[in-house]
């Protein structure tokens, strides 16, 4: 969703095969999510957590942070649409929050 919706982003992934239903972009995908659920599991310290990953995309990848929220704003989406019944406004602005601290994390290295 994060490659149609904002076409830009793809060019971090030149590299990969971006065609809808992807082996290489599932298996990215996964690795987000690993980095997602990790973060969960460090709600009390997402700075320490994430600052290898953090360096990883600010020295080597060098993206431009902007897109931290794009792709955050794609996951939510992605989530109201897979769990309509579930995706009340509480649970969307819990969401929200822990995104935006995770991308304050990752953003740490920019600083
Ligand atoms: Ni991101 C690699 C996690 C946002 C571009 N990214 C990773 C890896 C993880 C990861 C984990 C794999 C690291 C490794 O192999 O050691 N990325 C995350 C998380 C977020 C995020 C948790 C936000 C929530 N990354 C983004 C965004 C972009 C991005 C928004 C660009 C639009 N990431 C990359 C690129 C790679 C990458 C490029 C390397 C891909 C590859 O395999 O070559």
């Amino acid at each position: 969703r994060t490659f149609l919706a904002f076409p830009s982003t793809k060019t971090y992934f030149a590299h990969l095969d971006l065609r809808p239903g992807s082996a290489q972009v599932k298996a990215h995908g996964q690795k987000v999510a690993d980095a997602l659920t990790l973060a969960v599991n460090h709600l009390d310290d997402l700075p320490r957590a994430l600052s290898a990953l953090s360096d990883l995309h600010a020295h080597k990848l060098q993206v431009n942070p902007v897109n931290f929220k794009l792709l955050g704003h794609c996951l939510l989406v992605t989530l109201a649409r897979h769990y309509p019944g579930d995706f009340s406004p509480a649970l969307q602005a819990s969401l929200d929050k822990f995104l935006s601290h995770v991308t304050w994390a990752l953003a740490s290295s920019y600083r």
